[in-house]
């Protein structure tokens, strides 16, 4: 007889076929999950926002009136947009309404526990007045600085701050996506100075951020600065000690991005789940990781005229749920216009995530992944700090009857209700390791519920066995 080989033997397989032993100077410089303190809060977070704001938010996806259908932030790059002119839409950027506390006090109030600020993005604008360009908020009618305001009205309402910063810069006169010749090697080396500069100060004038947010890391020309990068990591980690980095960062010193040579990742977390998600645990590979996601298809920065699907909120808790359920952190994206303001349906979306959370976080923040069978009704997960294991449901049966397989040994003791009833749920066993848990009959719910489930281990055969001996 044939064995079939299980799903996840094969794929663990596959990735322990690709581990091979290249000696590398600038590989991976840890195996497994980081284990400090800041690493664990950042594991901890459960949800989290990301803010794309700069001068893209002017055009807002239009130019002279035509519509861009790409992300409003890469409008710059349209044929359509001449440089020079998008170049200059600085003048006229004047955030009157801005006012960072309400922001802050949003994303309070939607539950999340971190956020990710653009500082600068490829059109190579900076938010923050830097002293090594004139392209920054400082030359703007509105002068002052909103990195600045923005990090002290997070910090004062318990949100950690991680800054986002574009490698690639439109605009630098150094800035090459490849280095053909001596020139453009030259030129890049002032750009690589200019970058190091401008994250030390970042660093230097924001001592509270926790983290660095990379993008843009995918030229060729920046895969082949693997020592200069590893060196440059080292000194921002020395600026704010335990200082997060994901994975986008850094190149191998053969330009391998995420995970080196070996198929060991670089950097502190996964950072490639853009706007879409692991399928099951093995995809994970052990590591931490985060997925970022936009409520409409692909816009970051404002888009004045959202077109096709928009997210809804349960569609948004489920992406939530599931990340948490495999050990990841979930960052919802917001593009705040250019007068400052978050939009109508973000604030309410974010006004309807914090409504669920306010019932259910105890399922979301500390909690991870939980190893027992995944069931049709939705995803599990457990707190890392209680052991508290919780049930999130998403599918309501026709049955009204919810499928739980415990793993051996283990057995469902009791079921109830995560609200403020608490009320006890029927358990019938099926058979060893098998459970329905029965749900109301006239049970109907338009949102995801949670569950709070109680287990007992029993002691192995040879602990009864030793026992008995006594
Ligand atoms: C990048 C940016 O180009 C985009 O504007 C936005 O800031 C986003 C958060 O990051 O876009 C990416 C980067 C990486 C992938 C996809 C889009 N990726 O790895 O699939």
């Amino acid at each position: 007889m044939l064995h079939r080989i299980p799903t996840v033997m094969a794929q663990e397989n596959h990735v322990i076929e690709k581990r091979t032993n290249i000696s590398l100077k600038y590989g991976a410089h840890r195996l497994g999950k980081r284990t400090d303190k800041a690493m664990e809060t950042w594991r901890n977070y459960g949800l989290g926002q990301f803010i794309h704001w700069g001068v893209y938010s002017i055009p807002g996806g239009y130019w002279n009136g035509k519509y861009y259908l790409g992300a409003a932030e890469w409008i710059r790059s349209w044929k359509e947009v001449p440089n020079k002119a998008y170049d200059t839409l600085y003048k006229k950027f004047n955030p009157k309404n801005f006012d960072a506390m309400t922001w802050a006090k949003k994303a309070q109030n939607m539950g999340v526990k971190y956020v990710i600020i653009t500082t600068k993005h490829h059109d190579g604008f900076c938010m923050w007045p830097s002293k090594y360009t004139n392209y920054s908020i400082a030359n703007t009618p509105y002068k002052k600085d909103v990195i600045e305001a923005l990090v002290n009205a997070y910090n004062q309402v318990g949100i950690d701050v991680y800054l986002y910063f574009s490698i690639i810069d439109w605009k630098h006169k150094g800035y090459r996506s490849s280095l053909k010749n001596d020139q453009d090697r030259k030129a890049y080396e002032k750009f690589k100075q200019f970058t190091k500069n401008q994250l030390v100060e970042l660093l230097k004038r924001y001592p509270s951020t926790k983290g660095l947010w990379f993008d843009g890391t995918w030229d060729d020309a920046w895969k082949e600065q693997a020592a200069f990068v590893d060196s440059l990591g080292t000194e921002l980690r020395t600026l704010v000690p335990g200082l997060i980095i994901g994975s986008r960062f850094r190149p191998d010193d053969l330009g391998n991005r995420h995970f080196d040579a070996n198929g060991n990742m670089m950097g502190d977390y996964e950072q490639g789940w853009e706007r879409k998600l692991p399928k099951s645990i093995e995809d994970v590979h052990g590591n931490d990781w985060d997925c970022v996601m936009t409520i409409p298809e692909n816009q970051w920065g404002y888009h004045s005229d959202w077109r096709g699907h928009i997210k809804t909120v349960n569609e948004l808790i489920e992406m939530m749920v599931k990340s948490v359920s495999l050990d990841g952190n979930f960052v919802l994206n917001f593009g705040p216009n250019s007068m400052g303001v978050i939009r109508p349906e973000e604030t309410k979306i974010a006004s309807e995530i914090g409504k669920w959370m306010r019932v259910n976080n105890q399922a979301i923040y500390n909690c991870g992944y939980l190893n027992w069978e995944k069931q049709d009704w939705g995803y599990y997960t457990t707190s890392r700090k209680t052991n508290e294991k919780y049930m999130v449901v998403f599918n309501l049966p026709v049955s009204r009857m919810l499928k739980v397989r415990t793993p051996n040994r283990v057995s469902l003791s009791n079921a109830y209700f995560n609200d403020t009833q608490k009320q006890e749920l029927t358990i019938e066993k099926i058979r060893n390791n098998e459970y329905y848990i029965h749900l109301p009959k006239d049970m109907d719910s338009d949102t995801p519920f949670v569950i709070v489930i109680n287990d007992s281990i029993s002691k192995t055969d040879s602990e009864n066995y030793q026992k008995a001996k006594i």
